[in-house]
């Protein structure tokens, strides 16, 4: 007999967390990390946990209280993530299912999956039909927009923690800068190491087009985001032109947007962001598609529940590791020779460090 779990409550509480390495994009600084963490309590005690990034402070509050409107919305009800997200999606139609919205109903999902996976005495990849295998790895939690020596000693430090991958964020004024430093640090880790790199939107079509062709002998495994996120014609004139190939999907708010960029061959990879796509129920739908368009599929920040899902993912391509949350979190995602391991404790593998908690609570 299969008992029914319900849901009790959830806490949402939001904190603001200092980052061991500041990141500076193209389009901005993240030097402090607004994360929302999330905990759904089921009427057996059970506590499931998950967090969201709200990237700016000045959305940290409004998110926190999007995700508790949301919550009494589900109160009570059974934990079924299929039929929480049918719900919230119909009571949310008339709003639309975008921006906090979007990033509200997948920090619940993400939360109702991990309550469901501890429940069950499970890690969530085992959940999901899949088990905790390695999955390879970049450390993407450094080399932003930075002179060549700096970013050289930086790509060092990262490769240093156990990784054999790492991501440049590149995008500035001048576009022989950025060779430079992709040059620099290329020249620097050798030939055996896979960098990226991250143009975060910066670009018109036609930079994109000359900025991509100027890249497109220096090795890199993918150029990211050249221009604005969603011009998926626009992306695919430049997909067209380079070998290099182009990867975009952090900003993908839903499968459906998935499909329409693929349809419009508007990338080569994607990379999905578990915040946005639609929390865990969000991103199988997305591995779907990417699965049946026979195309590669990284994640997007989030590694600890990033982890897991690329377990589960047919075409799985790279986790992108960043440490963002540490400062609250009581686990640490395991790097052991480029590749992240997710554990075999029942969860997604995010655990607060409670007394960590407490010291960075926004009131
Ligand atoms: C990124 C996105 C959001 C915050 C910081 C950095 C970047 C990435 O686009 O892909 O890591
Ligand atoms: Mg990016």
């Amino acid at each position: 007999m299969t008992e029914t779990i319900r849901i009790a409550r959830f806490v949402a509480r939001p904190v603001i967390v200092p980052m061991n390495l500041p990141l500076q994009t193209s389009t901005g600084a993240v030097a402090r990390a607004p994360l929302v963490l999330i905990d759904c309590e089921t009427d057996q005690g059970v506590r499931g946990h998950a967090y969201l990034f709200s990237i700016t402070p000045a959305a940290l509050r409004p998110l926190t209280a999007m995700v508790g409107e949301m919550a009494e919305m589900i109160a009570g009800d059974e934990l079924l993530p299929f039929e929480i997200e049918r719900k919230l999606s119909q009571r949310f139609t008339l709003l639309g299912l975008a921006g906090l919205q979007r990033l509200a109903q997948s920090g619940i999902d993400m939360v109702a999956w991990d309550a469901l996976a501890r429940a069950r005495g499970l890690p969530l990849a085992r959940l999901l039909g899949g088990a905790p295998k390695p999955v390879r790895a970049y450390n993407s939690k450094g080399l932003g927009i930075m002179p060549a020596g700096a970013a050289v000693d930086e790509a060092q430090k990262l490769l240093a923690e156990g990784f054999h991958a790492a991501k440049i964020r590149v995008g500035r004024p001048d576009a022989r800068e950025d060779l430079n430093v992709v040059r620099a640090v290329r020249k620097a880790v050798g030939d055996q190491v896979t960098l990226m790199c991250d143009y975060n939107q910066a670009l018109t079509v036609a930079e994109a087009i000359s900025r991509g062709e100027m890249l497109d002998d220096e090795g890199l495994l993918w150029i990211e985001e050249p221009i604005r996120h969603d011009d998926y014609a626009g992306c695919a004139r430049v997909a067209d032109a380079l070998r290099t190939p182009v990867q975009i999907g952090e900003n993908f708010d839903s499968a459906f947007s998935m499909l329409s960029a693929l349809s419009a061959e508007a990338c080569d990879f994607v990379m999905p962001d578990v915040q946005r796509i639609g929390g865990v129920t969000g991103w199988l739908r997305a591995a779907s598609l990417a699965h049946a368009a026979g195309i590669e599929m990284s994640t997007h920040l989030f590694s600890e529940v990033s982890a897991h899902l690329l377990c589960v993912t047919p075409t799985a391509h790279w986790l992108e590791y960043v440490d963002w949350a540490d400062a609250v979190l009581a686990t640490r995602l395991t790097i052991k020779d480029g590749f992240a391991l997710p554990s075999e404790e029942p969860g997604n593998g995010i655990q607060w460090d409670e007394a960590a908690v407490a010291r960075y609570l926004v009131s």
